[in-house]
């Protein structure tokens, strides 16, 4: 007997539950969690910790990811937990002039259909986890996953206990024990030679000092661009705490731990001393700042197995730098398009060209914004000279072009990122697909019996490219 269907499930009579097994409780595995079971199917997730945790205090939600939200209904869920910051604030890092503003209230609703908003990763996740938990998604905790075996589709964890499914996802995150599964080979990232300091300061704190007030009050995003270095500072009401992220450069890479590292507030105070009066304020009032190295795992363009059964999805499959803070938003957007494919899905010998359309997707943009968002962070923090002043002069000078080094104002690239609209992608990825246009599938001209005798003992691609 199958589930009843439900309003998301497009498939109607003829469609088939799949039985999900998610690897990892981040933001990945819990939105793919929910875009799957959203679409009727079975879905079992496991989180090597005893509990669901996200390190580091804030997250930036961009319009589409919150778009994504909305389509799940889940908008008025996060709004009370959330802020939608009024403008985005460039300032120089030395006199913390203003070198450009990006309005973002009510501008990115009315352009982009959902707002940008901020909100603590801790109160991000345990609405999404509440959500996949009315959905029937299984959440086990403590379920340290040490072996899979791709073509039974099985795995084992550190305890002993056996999981099977139709599906695999891994979603572990950057030091993913998935990757390194598949893979076949130890792949721990290293460092990549920048650190990522964190800390909160009370936002009544932050309110009582005339210097801090303006940085809280009305909310907003503060970016200071800086020589190898930027910091983000923005409120978050809802946990009345504002959230202060600063990077720099470091060469080592012998740490002991990937962090969260605690760390020396005198250091951090000393390293920048040469910056805006109103960050240094702002370092005055912190008590305790936490640390973490940037690492960077190998680029894979492998991130499924031949048994066409396995995926990666999220960190776990890519990782960008944080200056488009479209990181999140990117694991979100896998989850969406999974949900959308998997909700067309009609014969169980299609789930490996599923995954070959979803990756060929995917693939195609993260590695675009990543690009983007790599030489964003580049321009973000050159070193004193003629490159910056160019760049400041642009910022203070000149109406936002393609290519403007603030990006939210540099309409071309948000209309890239926001005006993306997976259901579509999904859409004409299916058509194409029916017609026997994907390369690299195989499913619309074969049944499940032929499928199955066609592929056994037969290597489905030579090598994984993109
Ligand atoms: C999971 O198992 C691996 C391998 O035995 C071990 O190194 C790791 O510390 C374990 N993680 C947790 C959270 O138990
Ligand atoms: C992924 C996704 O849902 N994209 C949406 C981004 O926002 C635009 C509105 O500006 C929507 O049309 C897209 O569907």
């Amino acid at each position: 007997m199958g589930p009843k269907p439900t309003p998301n499930e497009p498939n109607g009579e003829n469609y088939i539950r799949l039985r999900f097994l998610i690897i990892g409780g981040g933001l990945a595995g819990v939105t793919a969690g929910i875009a799957l079971a959203k679409h009727g199917h079975s879905v079992t997730l496991l989180e090597r910790q005893k509990s669901f945790t996200e390190l580091g205090a804030g997250i930036q939600v961009p319009p589409n990811c919150s778009y994504i939200l909305k389509e799940w209904g889940l908008l008025d869920i996060l709004s009370p937990l959330a802020t939608a910051p009024q403008e985005i604030n460039f300032r120089s890092y030395r006199s913390g002039d203003l070198l450009s503003q990006s309005v973002l209230v009510p501008d990115m609703e009315e352009q982009y259909g959902a707002p940008h908003m901020v909100i603590h990763r801790g109160d991000f996740l345990s609405m999404l986890l509440a959500e996949a938990r009315g959905l029937g998604v299984g959440l086990l905790t403590g379920c340290n996953v040490t072996q899979i075996d791709f073509t039974t589709c099985s795995v084992w964890t550190a305890n002993k206990q056996e999981f099977s499914a139709d599906v695999i996802i891994g979603a572990d995150g950057e030091e993913s024990f998935c990757r390194a599964s598949l893979l076949g080979k130890q792949d721990t990232p290293t460092c990549c030679g920048k650190l990522v300091y964190r800390f909160t300061v009370k936002s009544e704190v932050m309110r009582a000092h005339s210097d801090t007030m303006d940085l809280v009050d009305p909310p907003k995003v503060t970016c200071w661009m800086g020589p190898s270095s930027h910091v983000v500072c923005y409120d978050l009401p809802y946990r009345g705490v504002c959230n202060i992220v600063l990077t720099r450069p470091d060469e080592r890479t012998d740490f002991a731990q990937t962090g969260p590292l605690p760390a020396d507030i005198e250091d951090v105070r000393y390293i920048f001393k040469d910056w805006d009066p109103v960050l240094k304020r702002v370092l005055d009032l912190a008590d305790t700042i936490m640390f973490w190295p940037l690492l960077r795992a190998q680029e894979t363009d492998i991130w499924t197995h031949d048994s066409g059964k396995f995926i990666l999805i999220g960190d776990a499959a890519h990782h960008m730098t944080p200056h488009l803070v479209q990181g999140a938003t990117q694991s979100i957007e896998d989850a969406a398009l999974l949900g959308e494919l998997f909700a067309k899905i009609k014969h169980r010998h299609q789930v490996s060209d599923v995954l070959t359309i979803f990756r060929d997707i995917r693939q195609m943009r993260v590695a675009a914004i990543s690009k983007r968002s790599t030489q964003i962070g580049l321009i973000w923090e050159f070193e004193d000279g003629p490159y910056q002043r160019e760049r400041d002069r642009q910022l203070k000078e000149h109406q936002p072009f393609e290519g403007y080094p603030n990006p939210y104002t540099d309409s071309a690239l948000l209309k890239w990122l926001y005006k993306y609209n997976i259901r579509e992608e999904a859409e004409l990825a299916w058509e194409r697909y029916m017609k026997g246009e994907w390369v690299g599938t195989i499913g619309t001209q074969t049944s499940d019996k032929q499928f199955e005798s066609a592929v056994r003992g037969t290597k489905r691609h030579a090598t994984d490219i993109s």
